[in-house]
């Protein structure tokens, strides 16, 4: 059966920050700091999905929507990111899964969607390899409870961006600002996932994948050093996180000069190329690259014109996901586990959401033709059910099928949402 599905994150659709025991997340301290987020906007309410959670699956269902990313806030299952688990926090999940249960909706619950816990962030966070193996415990303890209902398991959501935006360029919480240096978080993370793997399946997961976010790169010309800084950046995004799962190694570094790979130990490769059920990607659009204007990194992002943009800036290139999927069906051929869409979407303003109809009609087109050209996919997440909190972007961006007001948490639902009903009722 094909998964039809919307995707959401903890801290951009719960609300509800200090209640029932949850610990504080390094998103909590990012937002308050004053000049992070745009006009100070925060998560302590966002949707209030923690207490609205059944008006919201009952949104879905009326959709027709079979299936529902999710993530679990790691601070909320414990408050320390380590030791003892907060029963009112899995409780929470617990009964979110039942409900999607009643309605004949497959929940896929991501573990990590960047809210890890502070007090292991002033540990290091991912800079720490500890936290690889904390996460794994943690991954154990919410499989334990919802393996029987769970089904599909996603470790870690884009590692890449993260990375980059987390911890090298500091547009997003931990909010660090160290460039190359911030690559252990790289390997961290894909040892945690590694590790969580088998932790998952020892507590009765069936289905594991993790979600990276992939692009296909565009050199800005036949120039050799535009091509050379193009397959750089191909090697940062989408070959770092991807390599490792499916051919066992890393990419060759050598462009970015990073010369101490210490934190990568004897094993760490075996534990992270373990077999996966599935993989998950989120796709916006192709990235044009040519070479470096600076020292900082080897490549330089070109822009995009040309195409039409999302109120976000974006550029529209349905096509463009058509051409990720069978590039990484050419590059791993039958080691590549079945793909599922975990996110894919646009921010517009306004109910009457044309944009947004024509931009998801588009590539749901191209993920057709990405299926007559020979690649597994299985399911289409759209981000988002809601309007929420976009990061640093804080409620400006409106990504959702269902409008929300945020004085009133009225939640109203687009033409794009009676679009994709229609849809799939046919
Ligand atoms: C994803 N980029 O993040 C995240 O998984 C969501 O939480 C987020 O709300 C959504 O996309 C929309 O932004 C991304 O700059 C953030 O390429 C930035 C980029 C891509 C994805």
């Amino acid at each position: 059966m094909f998964l039809w599905g919307t995707a959401t994150a903890s801290y951009q659709i719960e609300g509800a920050v200090s209640e029932d025991g949850r610990g504080v997340s390094i998103w909590d301290t990012f937002s308050h700091e004053p000049g992070k987020v745009r006009d100070g906007h925060t998560g302590d309410v966002a949707c209030d999905h923690y207490h609205r959670w059944p008006e919201d699956v009952a949104l879905m269902a009326d959709a027709g929507l079979n299936a529902y990313r999710f993530s679990v806030a790691w601070p909320r299952i414990q408050p320390t990111g380590r030791g003892e688990v907060n029963q009112a926090g899995l409780d929470f999940y617990d009964r979110l899964v039942d409900g999607l249960c009643e309605k004949g909706i497959t929940p896929a619950l991501t573990l990590f969607h960047w809210d890890l816990p502070q007090a292991l962030e002033d540990e290091g966070g991912w800079l720490n390899r500890d936290t690889s193996g904390y996460f794994a415990d943690y991954a154990a303890i919410v499989a334990e409870r919802l393996s029987d209902r769970v089904k599909m398991w996603i470790t870690l959501n884009e590692p890449i961006v993260h990375m980059t935006f987390g911890y090298a360029m500091g547009v997003h919480a931990p909010g660090r600002t160290l460039l190359l240096d911030a690559l252990p978080v790289a390997h961290h993370q894909l040892l945690g996932h590694g590790l969580a793997t088998a932790a998952l399946r020892a507590n009765g997961a069936e289905q594991v994948l993790i979600t990276n976010n992939c692009t296909p790169v565009w050199p800005a010309s036949d120039d050799p050093a535009d091509l050379a800084a193009a397959a750089a950046y191909d090697t940062m995004h989408n070959r770092l996180f991807n390599d490792p799962l499916f051919v066992g190694s890393y990419p060759d570094f050598s462009a970015f000069g990073v010369e101490n790979l210490d934190f990568i130990h004897d094993g760490d490769l075996a534990t992270i190329a373990q077999p996966l059920d599935g993989l998950g990607i989120n796709y916006y659009n192709p990235t044009r690259i040519s070479a470096p204007s600076t020292d900082l990194l080897p490549f330089d992002d070109a822009g995009i014109t040309g195409y039409p943009t999302t109120a976000f800036g974006w550029p529209v290139v349905p096509d463009g996901l058509r051409e990720l999927l069978v590039s990484l069906k050419e590059r791993y051929g039958t080691a590549l586990p079945p793909v599922y869409i975990t996110e894919n979407g646009c921010s517009y303003d306004g109910i009457e959401d044309q944009e947004r109809i024509d931009y998801l009609d588009g590539h749901i087109k191209a993920i057709r033709r990405a299926q007559a050209e020979g690649v597994d996919v299985r399911g289409y997440f759209i981000w988002s059910l809601l309007d929420n909190f976009e990061w640093a972007e804080g409620y400006h961006q409106r990504f959702g099928l269902v409008h929300v007001d945020f004085e009133t948490q009225k939640r109203t639902p687009k033409a794009s949402y009676h679009w994709l009903r229609q849809l799939i009722a046919e």
